[in-house]
């Protein structure tokens, strides 16, 4: 079964809740940024608790460990289930993210490659690949991958193994639904769902991939 994962980047709380309580029968977690919790705080997380969907805190933490650990105590403080932390600051970076993570009862992920047309100046290279594999030895839950590249998808797995791989970028950005699908473990999707009249029925018919 792939999950879907609703990335709900609308900027108003009342709004957020109500998409979230129209989508919930149709999706495997909610994630929230710096979009959504920047307007609510972090008592979006109190909101949505009700639900009991896994609720991923997508902070794209990238700080020194001392940073990290406080900004993700503070997202596992606050009830988050999860939390995406970028790779490229080093293992002992992203090793505390995982760490906290995990003393929480959570999970954490770490960003290989990003999925927006410019992501690959920097992360083209080896340099995903080599990010893939400092989130195996950090223990990581798993990594973030393109939904806009399938092939990269492919390549990274061949790194992770069976630790999850979350894709977003179907939809709005170009990713194929049922081609990212039945590569990785969760398709991430924001504005396809959130955007549409009725984001229920658009998480419904997106929903054919938890078959
Ligand atoms: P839509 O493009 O609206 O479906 O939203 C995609 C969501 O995934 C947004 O919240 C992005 O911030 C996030 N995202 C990417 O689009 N690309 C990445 O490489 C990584 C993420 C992410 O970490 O979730």
């Amino acid at each position: 079964m792939t999950e879907l994962i609703l990335s709900l980047d609308v900027l108003d709380r009342e709004e957020a809740v109500e998409i979230a309580e129209s989508c919930a029968p149709h999706i495997d977690a909610i994630k929230i940024g710096y979009p959504l919790a920047l307007r609510t705080g972090l008592s979006i997380a109190e909101d949505l608790s009700g639900l009991a969907l896994p609720l991923i805190a997508d902070f794209k933490v990238a700080d020194i460990p001392n940073t990290n650990r406080l900004i993700c105590e503070a997202v596992f403080g606050a009830g988050f289930d999860a939390v995406i932390a970028h790779g490229f600051v080093g293992a002992d970076a992203a090793q505390t993210c995982v760490e906290v993570a995990h003393r929480h009862g959570g999970t954490a992920y770490i960003v290989a490659e990003m999925s927006h047309p410019g992501a690959t100046t920097f992360f083209h290279g080896g340099v995903a690949e080599e990010i893939a594999a400092l989130a195996v030895s950090c223990r990581a839950d798993g990594i973030i991958a393109p939904a806009t590249r399938p092939d990269r998808i492919a390549k990274l797995r061949e790194i992770v193994g069976d630790r999850a791989i979350y894709s977003p970028g179907v939809g709005a950005q170009g990713g194929d639904l049922d081609t990212v699908a039945d590569l990785v473990d969760g398709v991430i999707v924001g504005r396809s769902i959130y955007e549409a009249k009725d984001p229920g029925a658009e998480a419904e018919r997106f929903s054919r991939i938890r078959r």
